[in-house]
């Protein structure tokens, strides 16, 4: 039952993907990583952030977002240098546990601990469109 859900999910997201389409990314990215709660706890948005670690090495460097926000199509991708320094809340030119706890608790606007699709969309607008 599950695998059909992510089945349909997938097919879902490839007919309402298109170029430039940052909205429709961003309600794959939240159905993704939410899972059937609907709402993203700590651990779930991390590992959004560290899908973007293609060496695996547990830290998103600056190279490795700049080329995975553009192959993924996300928005602004000009503007992914910023994005990055955005997020880099322990300035130390990479992305990892440091970071993630602290992005966390400003995407939780009412400190509830967990992500609402709400909070999501908020944030994800007003940090990348
Ligand atoms: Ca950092
Ligand atoms: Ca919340």
């Amino acid at each position: 039952m599950k695998s059909i859900a992510v089945v349909a999910l997938a097919l879902f997201a490839c007919v309402v993907a298109q170029p430039g389409g940052g909205n429709a990314n961003l309600d794959r990215i939240f159905n993704q990583y939410a899972g059937s709660d609907n709402t993203l706890s700590q651990a779930e948005l991390n590992r959004f952030w560290l899908h973007f670690d293609d060496s695996g090495d547990g830290s998103v460097s600056k190279q490795e977002f700049d080329s995975s926000w553009r192959q993924e199509g996300f928005p602004n991708p000009q503007n992914a240098p910023l994005f990055f320094l955005e997020l880099d809340r322990v300035a130390d030119e990479v992305l990892n546990s440091q970071d993630f706890p602290h992005i966390f608790r400003l995407w939780d606007e009412n400190g509830d601990g967990t992500v609402s699709e709400r909070e999501f969309r908020f944030n994800w607008n007003a940090y990348f469109d």
